[in-house]
């Protein structure tokens, strides 16, 4: 492989703005006044992406069928479940002390919303009816995250009042008959793993943390206390929610906790993940095996489907799928990042040793995929690919499109969160792509979910048919992937309660049951069972189950005749693509501004391979 060197300095960078720029100018006005009514903090389009697989369809409607999901039955098996996580529902109640998430939000939103935050959905004080509610609607699996500021302090020490929580809730579970699913990590970094932390800084809230690498073995003693002190009877766990999310979110694009802009950090943020996530792994199966738990780390992915049948969108597509899940997913699987990772971000991507790797590959005994959305991928010719980045600022020499190329229309329709479009043929594409590329493995769906937004009135609010036509239509695909062969054990929806959407707070509503946080219809924070609850029950008490000796039920109703048309037809307003996209490049810019701001001199190798988009210029 020949390698190159390249300087890259502020004058480089001052060239990759004038290009953002040049783009920013084809913007229509209408979109330019989209892009400044959109709230500051919402999450941009996901310009991050998938890859195409093999498996892959260049017409994105071809080769798909979705079974009219109220017909699909599922083995007797299956597990269906509901997703939550400790940041988004618990609130601080127990004295839970300061994660980077509430620092984060109060430096960002001010101290009257992170107020409103910390409370949650009060599910620290409220777990024993929340308990009983989901054991009334048929839950037999919960997935539930822990806090780990709650569990541990600085020193390694353990905090006495917070296990004792989570064994009562754990009580509660068991009592009820629902399985926990145990995620260590989803988000909330306890704030004494900052070496600096600041309320007020132009580069996030918290210095250090995950991009130290003193974190591995930190996260590593909250998972052995973890094991020691909860493990009896927990069946299935995860150490690490959503590393690409972190990275590119939190780290990269300064969106997410703790608000920090990086490329280099970013990934190395991730590699320490990967250390971490190994490091529990190999903890369990030494020193726990004898509890018989199975271990994963959940990965969240769209698909990313080629914009057209070409040759170079095809490759343009494969090269985002590999970033999109391949960047966690590769490691896992075959111990080291993606070929064509390597060759875009030379030195900025960290090396295992021989050893991490051993320890990293096969440290899954599940493959656990957090799907919501898919897009297009284009390809984009030399000079402009190379000035491209993505939306945590790294080379990105692909497009993202939300329409097809030659019929013009959108994937899917919006849902509440702009990122967010519903594609159901995106899960089954994406399932029969990890079957195939990383050796058959077993599945859980550990989320998937639409939010809408909050009507007029708390009748029409909890009158959710949309939620329910997107339940039926995504696991109308994941059946029928599972007919093509994928091995798909399970789905959780996400997410059992409306919760704290991260910085949108309280506005995005993902739940089946609907949180009146501020008491607007009677009692503060009372749950009122929305329509998809009761639908969705139906699936969770095996009423969708398989007869053993029953002929499998007919395969496919065509695209064109199943549930997800009727949803799209329903689903709200359609929004401008056009809009979205370049809310994706203001982010694009903003990234290059402060990375331009950031670098004084990096160094970059870059692979010549041909056919790879080389450089970050
Ligand atoms: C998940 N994407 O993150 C998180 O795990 C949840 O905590 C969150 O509430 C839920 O999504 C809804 O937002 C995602 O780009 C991050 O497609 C990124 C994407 C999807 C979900």
């Amino acid at each position: 492989m020949r390698r190159r060197g390249r300087e890259i300095d502020r004058a480089s960078f001052g060239a990759v703005l004038v290009a953002s720029l040049a783009l920013l100018a084809t913007a229509r006005a209408s979109d330019e006044a989209t892009l400044a009514t959109e709230h500051p903090k919402s999450r941009a389009i996901p310009s991050r992406v998938s890859g195409a697989s093999t498996s892959a369809s260049a017409d994105p409607h071809g080769a798909v069928t979705v079974l009219k999901a109220s017909n699909a039955r599922f083995p007797a098996s299956f597990a269906f479940g509901v997703a939550t996580s400790a940041w988004q529902i618990e609130g601080a109640g127990g004295k839970r002390p300061e994660s980077t998430w509430d620092a984060f939000a109060a430096a960002t939103l001010g101290r009257d919303a992170a107020a409103e935050m910390r409370r949650g959905i009060e599910f620290y004080e409220r777990y024993e009816d929340d308990v009983k509610m989901m054991s009334e609607a048929g839950v037999k699996n919960f997935k539930m995250s822990l806090s780990w500021p709650r569990l541990m302090r600085a020193d390694g020490t353990k905090r006495e009042e917070g296990f004792k929580f989570y064994e009562r809730v754990l009580g509660a579970l068991r009592k009820s008959g629902i399985e926990p699913h145990i995620t260590l990590f989803h988000w909330d970094t306890p704030i004494w793993l900052c070496f600096a932390n600041r309320t007020r800084s132009s580069n996030g809230v918290c210095e250090g943390a995950w991009a130290r690498d003193e974190v591995v073995e930190a996260f590593e003693t909250y998972a052995d206390a973890v094991f020691e002190r909860l493990g009896k009877g927990v069946k299935y766990w995860t150490t690490i929610s959503e590393p690409k999310t972190i990275c590119e979110l939190g780290y990269g694009a300064g969106m997410h906790a703790p608000g920090r802009r990086g490329v280099e950090e970013q990934l190395k943020v991730g590699h320490n993940m990967l250390l971490a996530h190994a490091r529990a792994v190999a903890l369990y199966r030494k020193k726990y095996a004898d509890l018989g738990g199975k271990l994963s780390l959940n990965l969240n992915s769209a698909w990313a489907e080629p914009a057209s049948d070409s040759m170079d969108d095809a490759t343009a597509a494969a090269n985002a799928m590999d970033e999109e899940l391949g960047w966690f997913a590769d490691p896992v699987f075959t111990g080291d990042y993606p070929r064509s990772m390597r060759s875009r971000l030379g030195y900025f991507l960290p090396q295992f040793t021989e050893e991490q790797k051993a320890q990293i590959k096969g440290s899954v005994d599940f493959f656990a995929l957090n799907h919501y959305t898919s897009y297009y991928v284009k390809h984009v010719p030399a000079p402009v690919a190379a000035s491209q980045l993505g939306i945590g600022g790294k080379p990105q020499p692909w497009e993202i499109t939300l329409f097809a190329e030659s019929s013009k229309e959108p994937i899917g329709k919006e849902a509440q969160s702009n990122w967010l479009r519903v594609v159901p043929w995106g899960l089954e594409k994406i399932l029969l792509h990890i079957k195939e590329k990383y050796d058959d493995p077993e599945i859980i769906i550990t989320e998937n979910g639409v939010d809408i937004a909050e009507k007029g009135d708390i009748a029409e609010t909890l009158d959710d048919s949309e939620r329910v036509q997107f339940i039926d239509a995504y696991l109308g695909a994941a059946r029928s992937a599972m007919r093509k062969g994928a091995k798909v054990i399970g789905y959780f929806y996400w997410s059992m309660f409306d919760n704290i959407e991260w910085v949108d707070g309280a506005s995005k509503r993902f739940g089946l049951v609907y949180i009146d946080y501020s008491g607007k219809y009677g009692q503060k924070m009372k749950r009122y069972p929305k329509k998809s609850l009761e639908h969705y029950s139906a699936y969770m008490r095996g009423e969708h189950a398989e007869e053993p000796e029953e002929p499998e039920p007919a395969l496919g109703v065509a695209r064109e005749n199943n549930a997800m048309d009727d949803m799209i037809a329903s689903f709200g307003k359609r929004s401008d693509g056009e809009a979205l996209a370049m809310r994706g490049l203001g982010v694009t810019f903003a990234c290059v501004f402060i990375a331009a701001a950031l670098a004084k001199r990096v160094r970059i190798d870059i692979d010549d391979t041909p056919n790879e988009h080389s450089g970050l210029v």
